[in-house]
């Protein structure tokens, strides 16, 4: 499993038309990321390229790795400077859902854009007809939707609640539309990319079931009403059985609903609905052995 990722600044239209373009940085000019897809037991091989005018290194966020390649500056690795290169070597042990983001002044690059999702399928993934990614992010902007600069190093956001944005979005656009197959069964694989935002996601217009936490599989457990919490940089995944009708995702930590993402099931139904009962799998972990 090879990939390449350069990071740089890169011009995106983030806050719609009748705002100019945000000078961003991202990893291959790519809003919301690039989609790393591997499979449990591959050998990721990602060659980094530095283009940003500081140094920077990159963290693969819950995956089980080998010290030297985590990706913490000054700990695991020296920064890469601008113009040099790094190649990781991640062992994917795990399936699940995760992401990589920047991990050099981390309070900057990943507000600034430098993040994605990494998703590692594995053998006995429960069997869906779709799978949506959805990274989710507060941005903070200023009046003419540029990356507010000005309040970055702020005591007062580090002694409070952290750099909470004004912009937010769903792989890199205000309320996107997916389009799925009325009746498919999905999963939703959410990650929560924002610097400081704890989320608190529901589903509006269909029941979802929560059947892992961080990358890791759970007891599943119905998504409620009042929604569950999604703390920087968690994952959780989601299976939905699309109706006939459009349903929503919604942001609610607020006490007032902000509609993430639609999800708009298209004119021909392919699947029957509902669909037949799920049998999900009893989860146990092995107990721990501490002496
Ligand atoms: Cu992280």
């Amino acid at each position: 499993m090879e990939f390449e990722l350069t990071a740089k600044e890169s011009v995106q239209n983030l806050a719609g038309p009748e705002y100019p373009d945000t000078r961003l940085w991202l990893y291959n000019d790519r809003l919301g990321g690039p989609f790393i897809k591997a499979r449990q037991g591959d050998l990721l091989q990602v060659r980094f390229r530095n283009q940003l005018p500081v140094p920077s290194t990159i963290h693969w966020h819950g995956i089980r790795n080998v010290n030297a390649m985590d990706g913490v500056a000054g700990l695991t690795q020296d920064p890469v400077p601008p113009g040099g290169e790094f190649t990781y070597t991640v062992p994917l042990e795990d399936a699940g859902t995760y992401w990589y983001h920047a991990h050099t002044m981390a309070w900057e690059q990943v507000a600034r854009g430098l993040y994605g999702p990494l998703i590692v399928q594995g053998s006995d993934d429960i069997e869906v007809d779709q799978e949506l990614v959805l990274i989710l992010d507060d941005w903070r902007l200023d009046e003419k939707a540029q990356i507010d600069e000005a309040s970055f190093r702020n005591m007062h956001d580090w002694s409070h609640n952290g750099r909470l944005g004004s912009w937010f979005t769903v792989n890199g656009r205000l309320q996107p539309q997916f389009p799925v197959s009325g009746g498919s069964r999905l999963r939703l694989r959410l990650i929560n990319a924002a610097n400081a935002r704890v989320l608190r996601l529901k589903l509006e217009g269909a029941q979802g079931t929560v059947i892992a936490l961080d990358g890791y599989p759970c007891e599943p457990f119905p998504l409620e009403e009042h929604g569950l919490e999604l703390a920087t940089a968690q994952r959780m995944d989601v299976l939905v059985d699309a109706g006939p009708d459009t349903f929503k995702l919604q942001e609610v930590s607020t006490n007032q609903t902000l509609t993430a993402a639609f999800f708009v099931p298209d004119a021909t139904t392919r699947f029957s609905f509902p669909r037949p009962a799920l049998r999900l799998p009893k989860v146990s972990l092995p107990s721990l052995d501490l002496q």
